[in-house]
């Protein structure tokens, strides 16, 4: 089964918990802190592997998870980072956000790696909150907890030539016969069902990689035959090859077919849009096939047709593989006078790493109901979620930053009173006027 597009989640594991520990040494009963930080979270990677050419693996499972950081300990011992959790992709896989709706990658070169959602840092232990005031903090921070994301993955196979026509015309038998790939052929419309990649060598140093895709018909715009959805696939190659049926039992007229086939490109709209090839744009050149039961009359007066209109016409025939070499050469110096060209973004790339910094001055603070305030702010949610709130020391440090970072202030502007409600995330506070020292007792 072809599957190019798939929504998952990813979870990356959060930090472990920094340790609160204190030295213990002969005659000395109360030693300094000595709580280790804890471990990292896994991330959540992404990798391409040029072996795979679907995104079949993702549709049976949807939620994918790093692992926890493991705890710091005494003795300034450092927790476990938590193992990645590295997820495959075939080639020309496209990232994206799905609340945002931003390209996060696009994965074109074997073993490319993007981080979907990165591992929590492990929480400080309490030797980092030793100040001149403060000499045995008995508090460490909690690890911060693993970035939460919604992914799209959307497919669009890499391939330097694509192999287009109306169906039945012979696609698959050429792609067939010009590489190792063995997709199924039948005198049927529609035997191909999902596109084929097909490694072409030619002489012993180069090659090129073909995509065979379904076969279109009138309004495949519309969704006839087997629509577009397919074409996607065919929109990073260089050029295409038009396949046309020259052989006499069809009854149908090849010039027409070709009209047909080339107008459905020109209503092919890339989806999403993207700075990828516009198909009608890319270069095509033509294989009159079957000519092994075609009259030559009919085989010479299109060849001669589309020459005048300026196309490179190869008569072939895929099955006794008559004209094959001709084709096969011309593809391949095409390709190599015409390098690929990565095309220039006309969007923002944007890796987990670029995405803003968590700012503890960039929060916001709103009345949600009479005596209920909500503060937002990454960095602010941050700091509460990695505070141990049972231990009384790391709260007040907590109230010190809400009072200095001007939370306090400002919820007294919009009319906190003693006792109301103040959210942070989930975590609900009580609010006290900054002079009270109720939550420092
Ligand atoms: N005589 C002759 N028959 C051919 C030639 N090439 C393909 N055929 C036959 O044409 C029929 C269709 O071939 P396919 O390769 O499946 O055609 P396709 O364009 O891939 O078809 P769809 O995938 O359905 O769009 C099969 O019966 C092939 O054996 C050829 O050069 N000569
Ligand atoms: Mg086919």
């Amino acid at each position: 089964m072809f599957v190019d597009r798939v929504e998952i989640e990813v979870i990356a594991g959060n930090g472990g918990r920094g340790a609160a520990t204190f030295r213990h040494e002969k005659y000395v009963p109360w030693g300094g802190p000595n709580g280790g930080d804890g471990g990292r979270g896994g991330s959540v990677i992404l990798q391409v592997d040029p072996h795979l050419t679907t995104l079949l693996d993702f549709r049976y499972h949807r939620t994918y998870r790093g692992t926890r950081g493991g705890d710091g300990h005494s003795k300034d011992m450092f927790g476990r980072n938590g193992a990645d959790l590295i997820l495959k992709a075939p080639c020309g896989t496209l990232v994206y956000d799905v609340d945002t709706g931003n390209l996060l990658g696009d994965l074109t070169d074997p073993d490319e790696r993007l981080v979907l959602a990165a591992g929590g840092r492990g929480g400080r232990g309490n030797t980092h909150f030793v100040s001149s005031t403060h000499q045995a903090p008995k508090f460490a921070e909690k690890g911060e907890p693993g970035e939460i994301r919604r992914i799209r993955l959307d497919l669009k196979l890499l391939a330097d030539v694509g192999v287009i026509g109306y169906p039945n015309v012979g696609k698959s038998s050429l792609v067939a016969a010009i590489s190792a790939a063995r997709p199924k052929i039948a005198d049927y419309p529609f035997t191909t069902l999902t596109p084929n990649l097909g490694l072409v060598s030619v002489g012993p140093l180069r090659s090129f990689v073909i995509a065979d895709i379904p076969g279109l018909v009138e309004n495949a715009s519309e969704g006839c035959g087997l629509g577009h959805q397919f074409l996607r696939h065919i929109e990073r190659t260089r050029l295409l090859v038009h396949v046309l049926d020259l052989s006499p039992t069809t009854g149908r007229e090849s010039i027409q077919d070709f009209k047909i086939v080339n107008r459905e490109l020109e209503r092919y709209q890339s989806e999403p849009a993207t700075h990828l090839n516009n198909l009608a744009g890319l270069p095509q050149v033509v294989a009159l096939n079957k000519i092994d039961v075609a009259e030559d009359d009919r085989v010479r007066s299109i060849q001669k047709r589309l020459s005048d209109d300026g196309f490179q016409v190869f008569p072939i025939s895929a099955t006794t593989h008559q004209g094959l070499i001709a084709l096969v050469y011309y593809l391949m110096d095409y390709l190599d006078d015409h390098p690929y060209i990565q095309p220039a973004a006309d969007h923002v790339y944007l890796t987990v790493k670029d995405l803003p910094k968590r700012n503890l001055k960039d929060w916001s603070a709103a009345i949600e109901d009479r005596h209920r305030f909500r503060v937002s702010g990454q960095g602010i949610e941050k700091v509460v979620m990695m505070t141990d709130l049972d231990n009384r020391e790391a709260l007040s440090r907590l109230h010190r930053l809400f009072e200095k970072s001007g939370i306090n202030r400002k919820l007294k502007d919009l009319g906190a009173l003693d006792g109301d409600t103040v959210v942070i995330r989930d975590i609900e506070f009580e609010y006290y006027d900054e002079n009270s020292d109720a939550l420092e007792q």
